[in-house]
């Protein structure tokens, strides 16, 4: 097939998923076409049948706003026209599935496209009664939809209204390449000091700060370092926090990582205190590594962790440092959890499997409807 994939190109889950799956598709011998603004930071070089579109967008004085919907429409249009696209494929409903929809209708001869709903897409932005509207109506346009959890496609229905078929496909990891560490865990360190980790894009729906909360109240009881991921608005003031409660030595900013593998590999656990979070990629990335996760009890993430790990009430570090402590204190209950959570990141979301329902879908949709 030759498939065409729009995504954001930032740090950030849906963008992470898209070229994952586009990796994935053109190693498995499809023709793969992603156009986004910028060249996707976990894009890799060298894949064979994989080609980067980027998207310009012209910035006219009388442009406050460049509408980039509409540049992105024209150079959908200009690869199908170019290359003969099979399937579009939109990461994020906004406004990737407008600009779906508005190139498929000035498209001359028609192709099919799939919307994937990832989250904030329809629990924050997709709220905005500035958006509300056309992103229910690319929904209902689309060709097909996909949510990343049950949770979100029970949401999008009740946000929305909308009635039509939403067919709930995980997001997936590269079991290859996520594996548990070769290093000691911390029962098995000299100085037993406990890793924890946290990865994001800081943004205030992750709850950064209560995160440091949290590894503060774990740290007053036994050695720890916490590793922080990622970066993004809400970076300054959660280490800010950590200077008041005492614990910033212990913390290591690390930034945005090509990577996190190579982190989420030597860490011992997964702390996320977001307040919503549809499913929880880089939860799954960790338990992939063997890595057991403590996060607040929103959105999908129970459908991720499932019997694994805990689960902890949403604004309360101190429920959630205590809901940590069998992870770092006993060290058999560490074991047993370590090797669940890989074998669940196994068994139901290596992307080999996740890939292929995709797929299944897109051959699905290809020629009905005339397209
Ligand atoms: O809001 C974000 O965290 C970014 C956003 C995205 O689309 O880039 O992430 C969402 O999609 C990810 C991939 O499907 C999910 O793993 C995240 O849970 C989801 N974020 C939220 O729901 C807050």
């Amino acid at each position: 097939m030759r498939i065409g994939i729009v995504c954001y190109p930032t740090i950030g889950g849906s963008g992470v998923v898209a070229t994952e799956m586009a990796h994935s598709l053109a190693l498995g011998g499809h023709e793969v076409h992603l156009l986004s603004y910028d060249r996707p930071s976990r894009m890799r070089h060298g894949i064979p049948r994989l080609h980067f579109h980027q998207v310009q967008v012209s910035a006219y004085p009388l442009f406050r706003y460049p509408p980039y919907d509409l540049a992105l429409a024209t150079r959908m249009l200009e690869v199908h026209e170019e290359i003969g696209i099979d399937v579009f494929h939109v990461h994020y409903a906004i406004p990737h599935a407008i600009s779906a929809y508005l190139a498929r209708t000035m498209c001359g001869t028609c192709f099919p496209f799939v919307t994937t709903l990832h989250g904030t897409d329809i629990t924050v932005v997709g709220s905005d009664p500035a958006y509300t509207r056309p992103t229910k109506f690319a929904i209902e346009q689309s060709d097909a939809v996909t949510a990343v959890s049950k949770y979100l496609a029970d949401e999008t229905r009740a946000v929305f209204g909308v009635q039509r078929e939403i067919h709930v496909i995980p997001n997936f990891v590269d079991v290859d390449r996520y594996q548990p560490g070769k290093g000691p865990r911390w029962h098995q360190r000299a100085n037993q000091e406990r890793v924890l980790v946290h990865a994001s894009n800081f943004r205030a729906v992750k709850r950064t700060e209560d995160v440091v909360r949290a590894f503060a109240h774990i740290q007053r009881q036994m050695p720890a370092r916490l590793l922080l991921v990622g970066d993004g608005p809400d970076r300054e003031q959660a280490l800010t926090i950590g200077i008041e409660l005492g614990c910033r030595a212990s913390i290591e900013h690390l930034g945005a990582k090509d990577s996190i593998e190579e982190v989420l590999a030597d860490a011992d656990l997964f702390l996320s205190a977001s307040e919503t979070e549809s499913f929880g990629l880089s939860m799954l990335e960790a338990m992939s590594c063997g890595v057991p996760c403590v996060s607040t009890r929103v959105g999908g993430v129970a459908e991720v962790l499932g019997d694994t790990g805990a689960l902890t009430p949403f604004n309360n570090p101190e429920a959630m440092a205590l809901a940590a402590m069998p992870f770092l204190q006993d060290a058999a209950f560490y074991r047993q959890q370590s090797e669940a959570v890989r074998r669940r990141a196994v068994k139901y979301f290596s992307s080999a499997q996740v890939v292929e329902q995709y797929q299944n879908l897109y051959t699905k949709i290809i020629g009905r409807n005339g397209c």
